[in-house]
């Protein structure tokens, strides 16, 4: 960090100045948008995601809430870092939040070898 400070120009060090206001704005502005999480309870098993497509607001937190009903599976939105694991049934709920940045389709699957047809354990969020 040091090496980095002295690298900064003065021009340098007042954008990343508004840089940090800015960014601290945008974090008050996600906590309001918190409170309006929607919620979306998906069941997993062998192998399909009921429901395997569902619309969400873009800019929206989704609180995404997964049960099995038999195996392990796991949840992955590809192109993003969510990468969960779902408990088999009757050891809980798997819950992750994802806030998708724009409107589009974001295609998610089973991370978790579950069976042959695994590689068919496939849906999408859409973001309007
Ligand atoms: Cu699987």
């Amino acid at each position: 960090m040091v090496v980095l400070m002295t690298r900064l120009t003065r021009r340098s060090w007042l954008s990343l100045c508004t840089g940090i206001i800015a960014g601290s704005t945008g974090a008050a502005a996600l906590n309001v948008r918190q409170q309006k999480a929607q919620v979306i309870e998906i069941t997993v098993e062998r192998f399909s995601f009921t429901p395997s497509e569902f619309r969400v607001k873009a800019g929206t937190p989704v609180e995404i809430r997964l049960r099995s009903e038999d195996t392990d599976h796991g949840f992955r939105i590809l192109g993003t870092d969510v990468n969960i694991t779902i408990p088999k049934r009757g050891k809980g709920v798997a819950t992750v939040t994802f806030q998708p940045p724009s409107a589009g389709r974001y295609v998610f699957e089973c991370s978790k070898l579950c069976g042959a047809g695994h590689s068919f354990m496939r849906g999408a969020l859409i973001a309007e």
